[in-house]
């Protein structure tokens, strides 16, 4: 064979082993390969479809130092998990459906795990007061006796589980006791927490906007337990799910407090409906039940001032804008929902009392469980005035507000501190 035709058969060869690769190469294009795990994971941070900030930040910055609406980091690190949801799902990704599918569940596993994080996180303080203080008491202690009940009944008041739920629980203790159903320490730790569950698990009714329309929420509470912020944060929530919002700046006793208001209602894209300082707040509820009529809303809700409320005026101004609201709309307002700060400890217990005396409260919101280790006030409450709690608050942010779930706080509270500590 001549040396021409040899290197004409070696390119020959050549081309046609390049055919097949680019021809296999486009067939395969064509079924679509999986994508990667360690793709989708690369899709995560940086967010480029979310901005990293806010577009609101000079609204914020309006503010008056005390009336900021703060937004964390955690916020924004779950709006940046939000866009791989949607690009999982989204219809260029060449995923088929069961691939898809397995991908999507592990994305809202990573989304509830990284949520069940931060209420561990949130309820740390309260973990490491209490829970952790009965926890070193069972510890030591290998067999129960009156000492160990007389520690774990001081660990329960300090942490301002309230002196009443204190000596139920004790008294439950010592009847397991005397009926030789308690064999040693740890059948005690799980009497406690499944006490704790079952004490806390107060049946009610979930909130169905389609009950009322709109649906009405006033809110009540004293001076600083967050009032404003959880309207802010329910508002984000609830117009976030679709739902036509308008807040009711019934606080009129302060200017800054109808700013703050407003500031939320821009950043959550919700109206306000506000009057003068000083304006009667039952005419201001009035407006805004009308407004949300007239325009087809599915939530009002009502900021209230939370001045004093030992003096019975003030009291007396909270039944009347109830009063009012149910004449701008029967069966308003559909929800009272008492907003009590958890760093107060024991002052929560007492205005629950007073709230309670002077209006049907129908629900609680226990804000700032993130600063104090005072939370096991949140047994006390159910404990004592059987009100179901139905949000609680553990930081500042849009998303630090979450609707209460017995089982995932309870699981957070009791959660080991040798985990915990390993996160
Ligand atoms: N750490 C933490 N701070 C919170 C929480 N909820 C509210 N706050 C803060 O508590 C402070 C008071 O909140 P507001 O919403 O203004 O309280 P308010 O009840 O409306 O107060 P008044 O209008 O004065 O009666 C603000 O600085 C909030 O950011 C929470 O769950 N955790
Ligand atoms: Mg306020």
């Amino acid at each position: 064979m001549s040396p021409t035709v040899l290197v004409g058969l070696i390119v020959a060869a050549i081309v046609i082993v390049v055919i097949i690769v680019i021809v296999m190469r486009r067939r395969k294009d064509e079924q679509g390969e999986p994508l990667p795990e360690s793709d989708i994971d690369r899709e995560l941070p940086p967010s480029q479809e979310e901005p990293a900030q806010e577009p609101d930040e000079d609204v914020e910055s309006e503010a008056a130092p005390e009336e900021k609406v703060p937004e964390a980091a955690e916020e924004q690190e779950v709006k940046a998990a939000e866009p791989i949801e949607k690009r999982v799902t989204a219809p260029g990704v060449r995923l088929d459906e069961s691939e898809e599918a397995v991908a999507a569940q592990k994305l809202l596993d990573a989304k509830r795990e990284r949520k069940l994080k931060k209420l561990r996180k949130g309820l740390a303080p309260t973990r490491g007061g209490f829970i952790a203080k009965i926890g070193a008491i069972f510890k030591e202690k290998k067999i129960i006796d009156p000492a160990l009940l007389d520690e774990l009944e001081e660990a329960l008041i300090t942490a301002d589980v309230g002196a009443k739920t204190t000596e139920w629980f004790i008294t439950l203790l010592k009847e397991a006791l005397e009926k030789d159903e308690l064999a040693d320490p740890d059948a005690v730790w799980s009497l406690l927490r499944s006490e704790v569950e079952r004490v806390l698990a107060i049946e009610a009714e979930p909130w169905d906007f389609s009950k009322s329309k709109p649906f009405t929420i006033m809110v009540v509470g004293v001076n600083g337990v967050g009032k404003t912020t959880t309207i802010g944060k329910l508002a984000s929530q609830y117009s976030g799910q679709g739902h036509k919002v308008v807040l009711a700046a019934a606080d009129t006793f302060r200017a800054a407090a109808v700013n703050q208001l407003e500031i939320w209602g821009r950043r959550t894209k919700c109206e306000v409906i506000k009057s003068k300082e000083g304006a009667d707040p039952s005419s201001v509820v009035f407006d805004a039940i009308k407004h949300a009529k007239e325009n087809d809303a599915d939530v009002v809700i009502a900021d209230t001032a939370g001045r004093l409320h030992t003096k019975a005026p003030l009291m007396e101004e909270i039944k009347k804008v109830s009063r009012v609201m149910e004449k701008a709309l029967d069966g308003a307002p559909y929800q009272i929902l008492l907003v009590l700060d958890a760093t107060t400890g024991q002052n929560a217990l007492q205005q629950v009392k007073e709230f309670g005396d002077a209006i049907d409260l129908t629900g609680i919101a226990l804000t700032k469980l993130d600063g104090t280790a005072k939370g096991g006030v949140i047994i006390g409450i159910c404990h004592e005035y059987k009100i179901p709690v139905r949000f609680i608050g553990i930081g500042e942010a849009k998303d630090d507000l979450r609707e209460f779930d017995v089982k995932d706080f309870v699981d957070a509270l009791f959660y080991k501190e040798k985990e915990a500590e390993e996160e």
